[in-house]
């Protein structure tokens, strides 16, 4: 995967695909990140938004943040080929639906174009007072039994204030880049093997 720039130099490209309920705070993660704030977002998102985030010169991450209303549920796996890491989002004090957010990301992981992707769970709104910890959304999730194939991690993170998203954003890219850069040696050593 990769991608000339107008300079010349090649920077490498990363589709993260960013689900998650609705009201998890997804699009304003989106715009955190992409500008700093999410001060012009009113309405829940229908249908998709997608935003390049150009990291460092080498590396910059294509995030496609995907509606989460019941509804679109379903269509989330059209968005699924050639993701390169996921990111699920939760509201931390949203206890009655942890257990939605569950089973949705388990049946996600269970698509074969998801296969082995790395996954960064924000555990988003921990401005909240009733917010759950990282560790407690780790258990609620099931992390260590749905992800157990692939490098997974927990972040607690403030969509509003930017809080958490400087790590996130650092564990997302090292995840992302360990997994390119493993596919490329396979087919770096499939070429060699037909040459042989
Ligand atoms: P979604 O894209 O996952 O559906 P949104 O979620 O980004 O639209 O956010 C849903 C609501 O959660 C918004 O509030 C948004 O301001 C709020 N929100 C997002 N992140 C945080 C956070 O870190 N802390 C707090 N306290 N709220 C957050 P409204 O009132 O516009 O519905
Ligand atoms: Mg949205």
């Amino acid at each position: 995967m990769g991608l000339l720039t107008s300079k010349g130099t090649k920077t490498k490209q990363a589709r993260i695909l960013m689900l998650g309920l609705d009201a998890a705070g997804k699009s304003t993660l989106l715009y955190q990140l992409k500008f700093g704030h999410a001060e012009f977002l009113t309405a829940s998102t229908v249908g998709f938004n997608v935003e390049m985030l150009e990291r460092d010169k080498s590396f910059a991450l294509t995030v496609w943040d995907v509606g989460g209303q019941h509804k679109m549920r379903q269509f989330w796996p059209y968005y699924f080929q050639d993701t390169d890491g996921l990111v699920f989002v939760v509201d931390s004090a949203d206890k009655d639906r942890m257990e939605d957010s569950r089973r949705e990301l388990e049946r996600m992981l269970k698509n074969e174009c998801l296969k082995g992707i790395p996954v960064v769970v924000l555990a988003n709104k921990q401005d909240l007072t009733d917010a759950m910890s990282a560790e407690e959304i780790t258990k609620r999730l099931h992390m260590k039994r749905c992800c157990w194939d692939r490098d997974w991690y927990v972040q607690p993170c403030c969509a509003k204030t930017g809080e958490g998203l400087n790590a996130a954003t650092k564990i997302i890219i090292s995840y992302v880049k360990k997994k390119i850069n493993s596919k490329d040696e396979v087919s770096h050593s499939d070429v060699q093997e037909d040459r042989l």
